[in-house]
């Protein structure tokens, strides 16, 4: 029996995998499970195959429920419409955990995109230069459709270096010494001078979750299908 069991961005709506989330969950024995955002995908539809199943058994197990919004959820979701899911949830925008004289921020992570001021001062010079309006247009404007490209790769690498920052910074001013996030969808769990980073990755491409034991000891694991 794990202590918690975090998730992120499992986007129910677009992705392909639905059996595998709920048979992971099914069998998944832990005192909390830990929804840390974009677990809806803003397109979901109440038509969505199993929705209703993963509500219910998200619901229904013995464990602690937290519901933490992504940017999927708070941004575009139609809450009225799936309220019934929703009801008797707790849903927040943060949570924490004291274990072993350490202390675990969690967030979504998409605050990333209001806060930081790198992120936003590339924004801008994306939407000045106009570089990325024209990707995807004619033969006018091959060379800023190529500058765009040849530049994409360098402002992937700052845009990560100033999330994983701004994790640490939201981490260390509530005193917490690890940060859980997702939202980048990429798992990955480092040693950030004095915060651990740990992103939960997502359900598309990973089938990724991270585990606390109740030594204090957290794991980044990957799901595989039985059989
Ligand atoms: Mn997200």
């Amino acid at each position: 029996m794990y202590e918690a069991v975090f998730l992120s961005d499992i986007h129910f709506g677009i992705m392909q995998n639905e059996a595998l989330i709920l048979e992971f969950l099914r069998e998944l024995k832990t005192k909390k499970l830990i929804l840390a955002g974009d677990v809806i995908s803003f397109s979901v539809k109440d038509t969505t195959p199993n929705l209703d199943t993963f509500f219910n058994i998200i619901k229904s197990q013995d464990w602690e429920l937290i519901y933490i919004l992504g940017n999927h959820e708070k941004e575009s979701l139609n809450f009225e419409k799936f309220a019934n899911y929703f009801k008797d949830i707790n849903i927040l925008n943060e949570y924490s955990i004291d274990i072993n004289g350490n202390k675990i921020h969690i967030e979504h992570g998409d605050n990333f995109h209001y806060k930081d001021p790198i992120n936003k001062a590339i924004k801008h010079f994306m939407l000045k230069s106009k570089l990325k309006t024209y990707k995807k247009s004619s033969k006018k404007f091959k060379s800023k459709r190529n500058l765009y490209y040849k530049i994409k790769p360098l402002i992937k690498k700052i845009l990560y270096k100033s999330y994983i920052n701004y994790i640490k910074k939201e981490a260390i001013k509530r005193g917490a010494n690890i940060a859980i996030c997702g939202h980048l969808h990429e798992p990955e769990i480092k040693q950030l001078s004095n915060v651990k980073y740990i992103n939960c990755g997502d359900w598309i491409k990973n089938c990724s979750y991270v585990t606390l034991n109740s030594n204090g000891v957290l794991e980044l694991k990957y799901y595989k299908q039985k059989g």
